[in-house]
């Protein structure tokens, strides 16, 4: 694992996604950031249109877009300040200010989104950058198995490592042709549409890539570890755990 500032791991993100070593001075701008991930092969999202796509087992879809926060005090976002980190068990250490990341090519995903408590929503649009190219670039050990996300207000949920590295996964920042509002978790949330909504992690500053099975917040309250909608894994005792 190496630790590194700013510079050192945009400088090495840069090589990854383009294979070509790059000035310094398109670095600093950021500007270089964009152009060269877009050079990259990225990934097509592989969600379905909606009218494609089956209603998981015990669902049922509503009209409005309900609002699930564990707690009222929703966090503030000072631009500024705001950083987005990678760490834990990998390679590449990331650490970015906001002006990077809205710099960083984006996917258009339309998606349907189902919560554990049996409400979805159908053909929502996000675009956002796959979280796959993050994987790839923090080059985790070979032993990970899941990235703990973690949120500003302290809520934390852990996604399996496959689920990141599937292609309609994305660090999103729009929703619908707008950027996130407030309450759906501005300025960047996880997406993660093929597991139960609570691993879509809103207001998210950190991925954390770990080595052993660890359950966030709701998965500590006796949440599936992985929730897959499909297999209908709502709670902890239901099949399919790896512990
Ligand atoms: N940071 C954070 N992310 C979160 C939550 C939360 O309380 N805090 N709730 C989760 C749950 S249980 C659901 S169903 C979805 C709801 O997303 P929405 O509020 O945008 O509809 O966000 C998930 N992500
Ligand atoms: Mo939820």
């Amino acid at each position: 694992m190496r630790r590194n500032g700013d510079k050192a791991s945009r400088r090495r993100f840069l090589k990854y996604t383009a294979g070509v070593a790059v000035a310094a001075t398109v670095v600093a701008t950021g500007y270089g950031v964009y152009e060269l991930i877009k050079r990259a092969d990225g990934p097509e999202p592989s969600s379905q249109p909606t009218d494609e796509r089956p209603t998981p087992p015990g669902q049922y879809y509503v009209d409005d877009f309900p609002v699930y926060d564990i707690t009222p005090n929703r966090p503030g976002f000072d631009p500024a300040a705001w950083r987005f980190r990678v760490w834990g068990a990998v390679e590449n250490e990331v650490e970015w200010s906001w002006d990077e990341v809205i710099q960083l090519p984006t996917v258009e995903v339309v998606t349907d989104f189902h919560c554990v408590t049996r409400w979805s929503k159908k053909a929502l649009v996000w675009e956002g950058i796959p979280t796959q190219r993050i994987v790839e670039f923090a080059d985790p050990d070979p032993d990970v198995v899941q990235v703990m996300a973690h949120c500003a207000e302290g809520y934390t949920t852990n996604i399996p490592l496959e689920y990141m590295s599937m292609e309609d996964s994305l660090l999103a920042l729009s929703f619908n042709g707008e950027p996130l509002t407030p309450e759906h978790g501005a300025p960047l949330r996880l997406l993660v549409p093929q597991l139960y909504a609570y691993k879509s992690a809103k207001y998210l500053q950190g991925l954390e890539f770990q080595t052993e099975w660890e359950p966030g917040y709701w998965e500590n309250k006796g949440y599936h570890l992985i929730g897959d909608p499909w297999k209908e894994q709502r709670l902890s005792h239901d099949p399919g755990s790896p512990i």
